[in-house]
C-alpha cells in the first residue's frame, strides 16, 4: 500500500487510535479522524494538540459520506467493521484495515502470532520470556495492552503478538514466522452472527504462515488447506508417526513431562503455574519457541519461575484456613471452565463461586455441568446473574461484587476456597478486569481485619 497516494482515516481515537495516529504523522500523513463518542478521550486530544497541522476530527455518529470520502479507514478492534456506516464504506470500495494490518505491511521483523479464546496473555508473555532467556530480543505487543504501531521501529528481534478475533478481522498480510491458535469455545458472541463467524475470525491467524501451531483437542484450531508446516500440542502423548514434530505430555521414568515427540523438555513437577491448561500453555510456548531457537533448557527454566500474570487464578489472600483466588480474567466460559479443573484438588473444604457480569450474549450451557459437579456454592452477581445462576440447581443471587464477598466470607470455613472467576466481562459494573480483580483482593482483605478488629 502506498501511504502517500491514499486518503486515510482512522476510526476510533482510543488506545490504538493513537498510535495509529501518531505512526501516521511519523510517515508524514495527514489523516481523517473519526470516533463515535461526543468527545474524544483524553489521551487522544492531548495528541491532536501536539500534531504539526490540524486534522479533521468528525465526532459522534458516523458520517457516511465523509467516510466514504476515505481511500483506507484503519478501524479500531472496539468498533465492529459491520457498524452500518462503516459497511457502507467498503460496499463503496473503500479498504478496511487495522492497525496489525499496518504493522504487516510495513514491519519486516519475524513474528510469532497467537490467538485463542483463551490463554494468549500467559503464552505470549513465555514466549517473549523463553525467548529472552535464549538470548533473543522479543517484544510483547497487541492485545496485550501495547498496540503494535507503538513497537515500530524498536530494537527487538522478534515481536509476538497477541491477536484478538477483531483485529485478525481487519489483517491481510499477518504472514507469521510462526502462528498459534490456542483453543476456540464461545466469546463475543455480541459482535458475531454465529460462533462458526467467531471461529473463522481465529482461523485467519494461519494467513501465509510458515508454521501453524494448534491445539489438537479442539479441532476448530486445526488449520485447513494450509500449506506450511503443521505442529499439534496436546496433554496426550504425539502420535507416534509425526512424533518428533509434536508437542504433549507423557511418562519418562516416573516423572510426567512435557515432550517434544519423544524426548523430555520439562518435569511437569517443577512448573509453578497450576492446571492443565496451563501445561497446555507451556506447550504451546516452547512449540512457538522452538521453531527460532535450537537450545530450548534456558527456555524451558523459564517454567520453573513463572507463577503466572495477575487476575489468573491468583492466590490474593489466605486466613482462618480460607484461601481467595481472583481469575478475574476469566471473561467468557472456557476460562472459568479451566480454573474449576485447575483449581480441582488444591482445597479439602467447600468450592464457593464468585461469578457474573456481562455475558457478551453467551447462554452458559457449557458451564451448567461443571456448576453443578464441581461447586459447592454459586454466588452470582452482574447484569446476567440470573441467567448464570439459571444453570445451576441452586444459587444465591446478590446485586454486586462487594455482597458477593461478604457473603462468600459468611458461609466460608477452614479448608474452603472463594473463586472470582466471573465467566462475564466486567465493563457492566467496572471500567475493566483488573479493577473487578483488585476490589476482590481488597474486599476480602478488609471483611477479615473488620471481623478480627
Ligand atoms: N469506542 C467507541 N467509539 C469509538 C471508538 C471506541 O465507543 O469511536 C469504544 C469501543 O466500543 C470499546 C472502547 O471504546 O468499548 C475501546 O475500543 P478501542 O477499539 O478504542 O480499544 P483500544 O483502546 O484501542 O484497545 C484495543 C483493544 N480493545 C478492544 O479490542 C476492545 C485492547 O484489548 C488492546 O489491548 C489494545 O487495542 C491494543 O492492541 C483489550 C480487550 O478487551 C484488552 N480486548 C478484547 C479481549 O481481550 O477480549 C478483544
Ligand atoms: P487471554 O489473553 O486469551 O484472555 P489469559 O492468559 O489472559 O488469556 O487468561 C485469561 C483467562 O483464561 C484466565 O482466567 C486464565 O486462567 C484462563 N486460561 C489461561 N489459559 C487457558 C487455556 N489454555 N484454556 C482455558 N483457559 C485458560
Amino acid at each position: 500500500m502506498q501511504l502517500s497516494t491514499n486518503k486515510i482515516g482512522i476510526v476510533g481515537m482510543g488506545q490504538t487510535g493513537c498510535s495509529v495516529l501518531r505512526w501516521l504523522l511519523a510517515q508524514g500523513q495527514q489523516p481523517v479522524l473519526f470516533d463515535s463518542r461526543d468527545q474524544l478521550p483524553q489521551a487522544a486530544s492531548e495528541l491532536l494538540a501536539l500534531a504539526p497541522q490540524s486534522l479533521t476530527v468528525y465526532l459522534g455518529e458516523f458520517d457516511s459520506e465523509a467516510l466514504n470520502s476515505c481511500d483506507v479507514l484503519v478501524v479500531s478492534p472496539g468498533i465492529s467493521i459491520a457498524t452500518p456506516a462503516i459497511a457502507k464504506a467498503a460496499e463503496a470500495g473503500t479498504q478496511l484495515i487495522g492497525d496489525v494490518e499496518l504493522f504487516c505491511l510495513f514491519d519486516e521483523r519475524p513474528r510469532i502470532a497467537i490467538t485463542g479464546s483463551n490463554g494468549k496473555s500467559t503464552v505470549t508473555t513465555l514466549v517473549a520470556d523463553m525467548l529472552h532467556a535464549a538470548g533473543i530480543k522479543a517484544a510483547a505487543i497487541g492485545n496485550i495492552g501495547v498496540p503494535v504501531l507503538d513497537e515500530f521501529g524498536s530494537d527487538a528481534d522478534v515481536v509476538v503478538m497477541e491477536l484478538s478475533s477483531f483485529q485478525l478481522e481487519t489483517t491481510y498480510s499477518l504472514q507469521a514466522t510462526v502462528a498459534c491458535n490456542l483453543n476456540v469455545s464461545a466469546d463475543h458472541l455480541d459482535r458475531y452472527d454465529s460462533f462458526e463467524h467467531y471461529a473463522a475470525a481465529k482461523a485467519r491467524i494461519y494467513q501465509q504462515a510458515k508454521v501453524a501451531i494448534w491445539n489438537r483437542h479442539d479441532q476448530r484450531t486445526k488449520p485447513h488447506q494450509f500449506s506450511g508446516k503443521s505442529i499439534s500440542f496436546g496433554l496426550d502423548l504425539p502420535e507416534d508417526q509425526i512424533a518428533e514434530e509434536q508437542w504433549g505430555v507423557g511418562l519418562e521414568g516416573r516423572h510426567s513431562s512435557l515432550l517434544k515427540g519423544s524426548t523430555a523438555v520439562f518435569n511437569c513437577a517443577d512448573m509453578a503455574m497450576l492446571g492443565g491448561h496451563n501445561q497446555l500453555n507451556a506447550l504451546a510456548a516452547l512449540a512457538c519457541v522452538a521453531e527460532l531457537v535450537d537450545d530450548l533448557a534456558p527456555c524451558a527454566n523459564v517454567l520453573r519461575t513463572f507463577t503466572g500474570l495477575p487476575h489468573r487464578c491468583e492466590p490474593v489472600y489466605q486466613q482462618h484456613g480460607v484461601t481467595w483466588v481472583n481469575d478475574s480474567k476469566a471473561t467468557n466460559e472456557g476460562a472459568t471452565l479451566a480454573a474449576l479443573d485447575g483449581l480441582n484438588g488444591s482445597y479439602r473444604g467447600k468450592l464457593i463461586l464468585l461469578a457474573g457480569g456481562d455475558g457478551k450474549g453467551t447462554d452458559f450451557c457449557t458451564l451448567k455441568q461443571a456448576l453443578n459437579q464441581q461447586v459447592d456454592e454459586l454466588i452470582c452477581f452482574g447484569k446476567d446473574a440470573v441467567k448464570l445462576a439459571s444453570k445451576r440447581h441452586q444459587a444465591r443471587l446478590v446485586s454486586d461484587l462487594e455482597e458477593a464477598v461478604r457473603l462468600a466470607h459468611d458461609i466460608s470455613c477452614s479448608g474452603d476456597l472463594v473463586l472470582l472467576s466471573p465467566a462475564c466481562a466486567s465493563l457492566d459494573q467496572f471500567p475493566n478486569y483488573m479493577v473487578r480483580g483488585q476490589r476482590f483482593a481488597q474486599l476480602a482483605k478488609e471483611l477479615a481485619q473488620e471481623v478480627s478488629s
